[in-house]
């Protein structure tokens, strides 16, 4: 398994099923973060999934893609990040659909490039929530007794706080970090200014950014400096 991710402490996620400009990606893949994280809850294919990662390919930086879907698994990027909902009581989500893509792809999976994140999923308004049918009204110690789960009996790598959309309780990502040893805990949801990027990247290991890119390019690059200013010079 590659542990490429744990020196990343921001990461943008760019969503294949959204426009984004020449001008703007570049100002994202040139911004400093760590790495792009390519990724949606629905309309993401192969189509636009080549077309994003290609583009993105003209720059140097990490470029990992987020597997949602079995039809959109392209080849190229530096890293694959296997999602498996926690909070859900739908296996599907857990290890249904990994199992169908272990049994379609088989020998060609190149395991030493996939990453497991075992995501709690909080808010319940969005997208992710509704499809995997997540129980988001659970409390922190719930949240961190999910992340000492993933962390101790299931080994995963990565712990990921899902607020999408909205601005998380921090104190649960703080109390979910405590609770991880070797689990990398990545934060992501509603981070769109400089300021909620520093408290963040305070709370957990990395902050993923990803709507803000496109309603507020230059907020969205404040990010970067907030998540570096949160690190001691
Ligand atoms: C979404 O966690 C990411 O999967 C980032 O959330 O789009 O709210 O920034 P936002």
């Amino acid at each position: 398994m590659s542990r490429m991710f744990e020196t990343w402490r921001h990461v943008f996620k760019l969503d294949p099923d959204r426009e984004i400009s020449d001008e703007a990606l570049e100002a994202v893949c040139l911004s400093g973060s760590d790495a792009i994280l390519v990724g949606g809850s629905s309309g993401v294919t192969y189509e636009n999934t080549v077309e994003l990662m290609s583009r993105i390919r003209r720059y140097e930086l990490p470029c990992a893609l987020e597997v949602s879907t079995l039809e959109s698994i392209v080849p190229g990027f530096d890293l694959y990040l296997i999602p498996m909902v926690l909070n859900t009581d739908r296996a599907e989500w857990i290890v249904g659909r990994h199992r169908e893509g272990i049994e379609s792809f088989g020998e060609l999976i190149p395991w030493d490039m996939l990453a497991a994140e075992g995501y709690i999923v909080l808010n319940p308004d969005s997208t992710v929530a509704r499809l995997t049918g997540a129980e988001t009204d659970i409390g922190a110690p719930a949240a961190a007794a999910y992340a000492r789960m993933a962390d101790k009996l299931m080994r995963l790598p990565i712990v990921y706080i899902e607020y999408s959309g909205t601005y998380g309780d921090l104190d649960l990502v703080r109390e979910v970090r405590r609770a991880t040893s070797e689990a990398a805990v990545f934060y992501g949801g509603g981070v769109r200014d400089y300021q909620a990027a520093l408290n963040a990247a305070r709370a957990a290991d990395t902050v993923v950014v990803g709507n803000v890119v496109y309603d507020d390019l230059p907020s969205a690059l404040n990010t970067v400096r907030g998540v570096r200013d949160a690190d001691p010079a």
